[in-house]
């Protein structure tokens, strides 16, 4: 290399990158790991999880702060099998949704083979071409090193069938906060340029009402089985400032209704003595009074919405 060269080289200062801004949204079974994965790109909770099939249902902005890039995750209910109109109503949600973002992050779990729930999901995928798609291979901590090779050798494959160009492979772990960083470095220059769309510091889009209502089906969530967890919906009714407090010590009145199917998960609900909507209230409080910042007296009531999933008068009054 001769002197003029490395001058030319010292003098020229690399472009300053544009700043992009845009959306990614996360498809896959229920289940697969979606919410975590959001969760853990964003550092906050702004997606309830749980280990239970169709747990989220609706799209969940998380957004991701870069010096040169804003990152806005949107965390969709799994896609799946509808067996009610809420079903149906949720897989709508997931293809509207598709349509509309930048770049589309399907994640299947590096534990669980490859099945026809989602070869659904990849066969609709490959029908759209306007957007890249990345394959996530989510909950890798699972599974040791040859189960994970061969879940990338699968999904490649897989690709290759369906006539889907992968973007990008990318194995990663929400709990293990394992390439996390990676996943959102590598979806970054897949955004359009742009500046921020929201403002500096905002994590999420969701009203604080309904994040509320969604720590608290969380919190019910837990340790339900069967077809419990999918009848269960929380709304909340009202949330007032206690009146005469001194301004020091605020207390903040959240009114919400758990509702159920059927009368006779009141008892599932409620537990021995109210044991277990009183644990309910513990738990979503503390996250409750840590979002908001305040002290907050929660007051729960268990209410029979019958076949709510099935009947669209009944939808509409629970918010879908
Ligand atoms: N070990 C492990 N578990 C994970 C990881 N990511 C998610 N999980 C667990 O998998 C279960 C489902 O996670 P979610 O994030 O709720 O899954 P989802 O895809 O959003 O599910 P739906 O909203 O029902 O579609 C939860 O019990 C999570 O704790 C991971 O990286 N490692
Ligand atoms: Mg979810």
């Amino acid at each position: 290399m001769n002197a003029m060269s490395v001058r030319t080289q010292s003098s020229e200062q690399p472009a300053e990158a544009a700043h992009r801004a845009g959306f990614a949204c996360f498809v896959g079974r229920p289940n697969a790991g979606k919410s975590t994965l959001t969760n853990a790109l964003v550092g906050q909770k702004v997606a309830i999880t749980a280990n239970q099939p169709q747990t989220t249902r609706h799209t969940v902005r998380g957004i991701v702060h870069r010096p040169d890039a804003q990152l806005i995750l949107v965390d969709t209910p799994g896609l799946h099998k509808p067996r009610t109109l809420l079903g149906e109503r949720l897989n709508d949600v997931v293809r509207t949704t598709w349509a509309e973002v930048d770049v589309i992050g399907f994640c299947l779990p590096a534990n669980e083979k490859i099945g026809p729930g989602d070869r659904f999901i990849a066969k609709e995928l490959a029908g759209i071409r306007k957007s890249p798609k990345v394959a996530i291979v989510t909950k890798t901590d699972l599974v040791d090193s040859k189960t994970l090779a061969e879940q990338l050798i699968a999904i490649d494959q897989m690709g290759k069938e369906l006539g889907i160009e992968w973007a990008q492979i990318v194995p990663v772990s929400a709990t293990a906060n394992k390439q996390v960083d990676l996943l959102a470095d590598l979806l970054i220059p897949m955004l359009p340029e742009g500046p921020a769309l929201y403002p500096e510091g905002d994590l999420t889009d969701e009203p604080e009402q309904i994040m509320i209502a969604e720590f608290i089906r969380e919190a019910a969530l837990e340790g339900v089985r069967d077809e419990l967890p999918h009848s269960i919906a929380v709304v909340v009714e009202e949330m007032l400032p206690r009146e005469d407090r001194p301004a020091d010590k605020p207390l903040l009145d959240i009114h919400a209704n758990v509702y159920i199917e059927r009368p006779s998960q009141k008892g599932i609900i409620i537990g021995p003595k109210g044991k277990r909507l009183k644990e309910v209230g513990i738990k979503s409080r503390r996250q409750i009074e840590a979002l908001l910042g305040t002290p907050v007296f929660l007051d729960l009531h268990v209410k029979v919405a019958k076949d709510w999933q099935r009947d669209p008068k009944q939808l509409r009054r629970l918010g879908f």
